[in-house]
């Protein structure tokens, strides 16, 4: 049989289960990453399984997120997570060596390898030919404990390019075209495989950009082939021997087709609050921007940063404008000083910013009252950028240079002919910020600082669930809205009871406290519930503060496997009409849990309305042990 290359990589790594679409997959880990925001609840959770060494081939642990040190809590955790990488045999990339998926591509990524990571961009080394999945931290600590990850075999939809980039036009702007046609939902359950003549015009950088954002169209991953640009990529990272070519059969066949002539890509931009909310760039007569911002882990790379100098020099921000850019890592920031391109970016008025996910997490930067920012990321929902009612809007690096010049949303066509970047035949590797364990790792002690506390643990399940609905939602709710981020809250990553003070802050602020009094309830809400970032502390927060179940129209994939894995009933109406009629504040009931959660249906009583409606629970046997146990971690200690 003609075979997809996701296919390929799948059966190479299949542990259980056929590979068909809609059922699920044990596929063996090769690599993992975890970055600082996720990865002290992940190794908490590693240490708990009692191993003496992370069982696969390669495992890193980055710092990236939380940078920024207005108290000790971030600076504890980075010592914390330097401990336990050099404890059980993972490499440590220090603060300021650079955005994980960035130096995981121009480090680590091999091509036919499978990724497994802490962070939903993890996909982004996808763009060299590997199947990168990004999960929550307790999945990839069951990873690094050479457990398979489970999963639901995807669709395999084939993007066939053809043509090539026209002036002006980024490989940002390709993945705002998809997310134009198929929404934040288009992706869900699929994995995206790029094939046909137009892959070899995209360099692999370029390829990245793609696959990194192909997590807001909700997709399980993406993907490109391995070849001679994968090849060049890897020689001039001093890594040829991990070049293997690799591609799909000749005329295999996939679950779906997307037709795409790149020359046919205009400039584009994500208008607030949503990645899918696109028009053409030329179309925006757009308000002043009052801020840009250049980087992330979408767009930070050598060539958008030599682009954005290029396009800078000789040139001088709006002064209504404040510029800053953040190179993606310690690689990118050395050429860019060796060239001359910082000196150029700090005379055309630019703030240079540390190597890290910086504004894009809100570590800094929120913009002004109701300011107008715009950034070459990959996320616009509302409140992220740290001030609640800015107004973000994601573009590629030149039109946030034309932009940043003009001091109003500007086509980037109007700034002439656009400059050639050559790629390096060598990039400059300096490893000294990343750290490989020890020889004697046994003798190293895990140091925690104070903010570091044990995972809370759920009791299991109970055989009757009654409470109040705390909170009625829409669709489309992000974990940003459940857990939110920021320099304010990151830092209590390590503490769950601090950190669940500020579950739905946004939304609700007194959701916390009317929780905890309420002993617990349940969450309503619409579809796509979850989307956005794999943190599986808008999991864990809403367990602690006794969230029982969410029952929505539908989940995102990493959300809904998160609240599996912390003991919280993800349910879905089987009459979509059935959520117009609860309302918030309504006693809901169910019981006969255990037999309904095997079964797959519930019947819920609304006590307030005296009616009743059905749920179903969609959950395997694997997954109804976890929910009976109150989740994965009381399991595996059980194990243990
Ligand atoms: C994000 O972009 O939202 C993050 C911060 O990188 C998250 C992870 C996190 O919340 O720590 C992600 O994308 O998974
Ligand atoms: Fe960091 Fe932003 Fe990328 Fe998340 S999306 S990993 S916060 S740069």
């Amino acid at each position: 049989m003609r075979e997809t290359l996701t296919h390929k990589i799948i059966k190479a790594h299949l542990i259980e289960g056929p590979p068909e679409p809609g059922l699920t997959i044990a596929l063996h880990i090769d690599q993992t990453l975890t970055q600082d925001a996720t990865g002290t609840a992940a190794y908490l959770q590693f240490e708990t399984m009692g191993l003496d060494r992370v069982r696969t081939e390669l495992s890193v642990s980055y710092v990236d997120h939380n940078t920024l040190q207005s108290g000790s809590e971030n600076a504890d955790d980075h010592r914390y997570l330097q401990s336990v990488a050099a404890r059980y045999g993972m490499i440590f990339s220090k603060p300021g060596n650079g955005i994980c998926h960035q130096v995981h591509l121009e480090r680590f990524g091999v091509p036919g390898k499978t990724l497994l990571g802490s962070d939903s961009h993890t996909p982004t080394c996808g763009g060299l030919g590997m199947l990168a999945i990004g999960a929550g931290g307790q999945d990839v600590a069951c990873a690094m404990a050479g457990m398979p990850f489970y999963m639901t075999a995807p669709l395999v939809v084939k993007v066939q390019l053809t043509g090539e980039l026209q002036p002006w036009v980024t490989a940002k702007d390709v993945i705002l075209e998809l997310l134009r046609r198929l929404t934040v939902r288009g992706g869900v359950g699929k994995v995206f495989e790029y094939t046909g003549p137009g892959v070899e015009t995209l360099t692999v950088p370029e390829r990245a950009t793609i696959t990194n954002m192909g997590t807001e169209l909700g997709a399980t991953s993406s993907i490109f082939p391995s070849d001679e640009a994968t090849e060049r990529w890897l020689r001039a990272q001093g890594r040829e021997d991990d070049f293997r070519q690799l591609k799909a059969d000749q005329g295999a066949e996939y679950d779906e087709v997307i037709e795409l002539d790149l020359w046919d890509v205009e400039p584009l931009i994500a208008l607030p609050h949503s990645p899918d909310n696109v028009m053409p760039v030329g179309e925006i007569t757009g308000p002043p921007v009052d801020q840009v911002c250049i980087g992330s882990c979408t767009n930070s790379s050598f060539q958008d940063l030599a682009l954005t100098a290029a396009l800078l020099e000789g040139r001088h921000v709006d002064p209504g404008v404040s510029l800053t850019i953040s190179p993606g890592s310690r690689q990118v920031l050395e050429m860019m000083a060796e060239r001359g391109d910082l000196a150029t970016m700090v005379k055309a008025g630019a703030r240079i910013l540390e190597v890290a996910c910086g504004p894009c997490i809100g570590m800094g930067q929120a913009p002004p009252t109701r300011g107008v920012t715009l950034r070459t990321f990959n996320r616009n929902f509302e409140g992220r950028t740290g001030t609640p009612d800015a107004l973000c809007y994601l573009c590629s690096p030149p039109t946030a240079v034309a932009s940043a010049l003009d001091g109003c949303v500007a086509d980037p066509r109007t700034l002439g002919v656009p400059p050639q970047i050559r790629m390096p035949d060598r990039f400059p590797r300096d490893d000294s910020g990343l750290i490989f364990p020890p020889e004697k790792p046994s003798r190293v002690v895990i140091i925690r600082g104070p903010n570091i506390k044990p995972i809370p643990q759920r009791e299991p399940l109970h055989e009757t669930l009654e409470g109040q609905v705390l909170l009625k939602l829409g669709d489309n709710v992000t974990t940003d809205h459940i857990m939110p981020a920021g320099s304010k809250i990151l830092p209590l990553r390590s503490n769950i009871p601090a950190l669940s003070e500020h579950v739905f802050e946004a939304v609700d602020p007194s959701f916390p406290s009317r929780a905890l009094e309420a002993g617990g309830g349940f969450i309503v809400a619409g579809e796509n519930y979850g989307q956005g970032s794999s943190r599986e502390h808008a999991a864990l927060a809403p367990m602690y503060l006794g969230i029982k179940a969410v029952i929505a129209k539908s989940f995102a994939r990493i959300h809904r496997a998160n609240l599996v894995n912390f003991g919280i009933l993800p349910l879905t109406f089987e009459a979509p009409a059935d959520y117009d009629d609860i309302q918030q504040g309504t006693t809901l009931k169910m019981e006969d849990v255990f037999a309904s959660l095997h079964s797959g249906s519930f019947t819920v009583q609304d006590k307030t309305a005296g009616s009743a409606f059905t749920v179903a629970s969609e959950v395997n046997r694997r997954k109804e042990k976890m929910l009976l146990a109150g989740g994965r971690l009381n399991l595996l200690r059980e194990q243990t």
